[in-house]
């Protein structure tokens, strides 16, 4: 706030400035203006006109200010003498429409030995105004080899090449701000004890790199906005071979480099429009680390799904080994005890209502229920089948017919080579049962055949060996506490039955979504099963 006393004067000046055109002149708000008018009938009234006034050196001042403020710098007047100068005849020039004056402003600035920064950010927006990205990025280049940009000039820089399509000069762009504006020292990977491998962590960054270095705001536009703003230029250009190397490094950074929600909400949005599966994959990995609560974005959650299933239909239902579908396409198949939420639990990973039939029933699902997931992508990353399998342990349904169920549950998981992901749903609020101990105990044989066959044959490359998770239902029910308590009842069971200790525990409910999201991180062999051959 200015002083009452700069107020006045600021607003007698502007009262006694006739010879400004009416347009003009300062806009004064309407109180003060009947205060300037007060003080100027004042000063009239008393007659001090002639005499100098105490306030008469703060009008002159606020003359000249005004005079300056209405007056924009001729652009072929004196030359600036100062910053403020240029920065104004940048304005000036701008609003002439003269792009290669305004340029040659900031190495007439630079020449005069004046502080060059803040006529660079004046130049840069007066040429990005006047539609002049080659210009501003010719301006960047220049301004670059002596000291870095500041990161808002930098950001709308960017912005304004992918606007344009200039893509590659975009990723140069980005390229030389990274050398510019290196990982701060205080988050530099540091050797843990013990000779484990370093780690680069960005948490926290904010905090600990305040005040560390002036290079810091450049380093986290580049990564929460600017590399995001290129990766999305180039999904939105049909180009998501060149945006998942950028989406992954995406991935790797969190706290204060990571973009916001919004920004990776839109990202996965447009992975799913340009069938680029890997990065959706890296966006999901962007949200977790930059810690975005799924159960309070529904939004978020709802893009994931549509980016990752566009299309889905039953294809058949199997009853035998024979009668399965011959197609290699990865599938995931979900076992467990009868009425554990099977179906439910599909239709909810897919965002349909109601493609697999669910039932208070035990018992409604008889055969292997096969979903084709993205038909069209043509054996390409995201087309699989996913089976919503019969209930186990069911009752009613005769001795003979359920230990022919098991025969074939044995045979489907040692010699079925499509499998590549097993989910084993166990009611959360009960907990494992002695048919969920079953089958923990059928698992742990069936993984250790199928790894001695691909032991006996490595040139396969581990073909026909599959990953198994538990999936705990119907958590809507429990609280946090209980959840607690279920993956522990879990733990001992898998321990008692000889399955390997690194097992992964998953919280669901069909009915609050909770857990969609680690559903699909779960589900990643199978969506991207080239991936998983490049690791083995
Ligand atoms: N509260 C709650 N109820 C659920 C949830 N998931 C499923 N259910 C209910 O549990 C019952 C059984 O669900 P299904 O999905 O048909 O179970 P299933 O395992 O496919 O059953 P079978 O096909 O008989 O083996 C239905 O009444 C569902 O509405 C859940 O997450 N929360
Ligand atoms: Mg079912």
């Amino acid at each position: 706030m200015l002083a009452l006393s700069s107020r006045l004067a600021l607003v007698s000046a502007a009262l006694l400035a006739p010879h400004v055109p009416h347009a003009c002149r300062l806009r004064v708000p309407p109180p003060l203006l009947s205060a300037g008018r007060r003080a100027v009938r004042r000063q009239r009234y008393t007659g001090r006109d002639a005499a100098p006034s105490p306030a008469e050196p703060l009008v002159a001042a606020a003359k000249a200010a005004a005079a300056a403020a209405v007056r924009p710098p001729a652009p072929d007047g004196p030359r600036p003498t100062d910053a403020a100068g240029f920065v104004a005849l940048a304005t000036t020039h701008q609003q002439l429409g003269q792009p290669r004056k305004t340029y040659s402003l900031y190495e007439e600035a630079v020449e005069a030995g004046v502080d060059s920064e803040p006529v660079f950010v004046a130049v840069t927006r007066a040429l990005l105004k006047l539609q002049r990205v080659d210009l501003a990025l010719e301006l960047h280049q220049a301004h670059g080899e002596r000291s870095p940009p500041d990161a808002s000039s930098a950001v709308a820089l960017m912005r304004a090449l992918c606007r344009s399509k200039r893509l590659d000069d975009a990723s140069e762009l980005l390229a030389s701000l990274e050398r510019l504006a290196p990982l701060p020292a205080v988050l530099q990977p540091t050797p843990p004890p013990g000779g484990a491998a370093p780690v680069a962590s960005h948490e926290g960054a904010d905090h600990r790199v305040e005040g560390e270095t002036a290079r810091y705001p450049l380093w986290r536009a580049v990564h929460s906005s600017m590399r995001p703003a290129l990766a999305l230029a180039r999904l939105r250009g049909d180009e998501p071979a060149a945006a998942l190397p950028l989406l992954d490094e995406m991935a790797d950074v969190a706290g204060a480099a990571a973009p916001s929600t919004a920004t990776l909400v839109e990202l996965t949005r447009a992975c799913g429009k340009a069938k680029c599966m890997g990065g959706v994959y890296a966006c999901l990995e962007a949200m977790r680390r930059a810690g975005v609560e799924f159960e309070e974005n529904h939004e978020a959650l709802q893009v994931l799904c549509d980016a990752l299933v566009h299309d889905v239909s039953f294809v058949k239902g199997g009853v035998s080994m024979d009668t399965l579908p011959a197609e290699w396409l990865p599938e995931a198949a979900f076992v467990g005890r009868s009425n554990v939420g099977k179906s439910s639990l599909v239709n909810m990973l897919l965002g349909r209502k109601a493609i697999a039939y669910t039932s208070k029933t035990p018992g409604k699902t008889q055969q292997y229920n096969y979903f084709v997931v993205n038909p069209q992508r043509d054996g390409g990353p995201g087309h699989f089948h996913l089976v919503d399998m019969p209930g186990l342990g069911f009752a009613r349904v005769p001795a003979a017919q359920r230990a022919a169920w098991r025969g074939f549950l044995r045979r489907y998981l040692v010699e079925r080579p499509q499998l590549r992901l097993l989910l084993h749903l166990v009611d959360g609020q009960v907990g494992p049962v002695a048919t969920d101990e079953a089958l923990m105990k059928m698992v742990a044989e069936a993984q250790a055949e199928v790894a001695e066959v691909a032991e006996a044959q490595p040139a396969a490359g581990g073909a026909g060996e599959w990953s198994y998770t538990i999936v705990l239902t119907k958590m809507d029910k429990r609280g946090g506490k209980g959840a607690a308590e279920s993956e522990r009842k879990v733990r001992r069971a898998l321990e008692k039955a000889g399955c390997r200790a690194d097992i992964r525990v998953v919280c669901t409910s069909a009915k609050s979504r909770l857990g969609r999201d680690d559903m699909w991180r779960v589900m990643r062999p199978v969506v991207l099963p080239g991936e998983a051959d490049e690791e083995e």
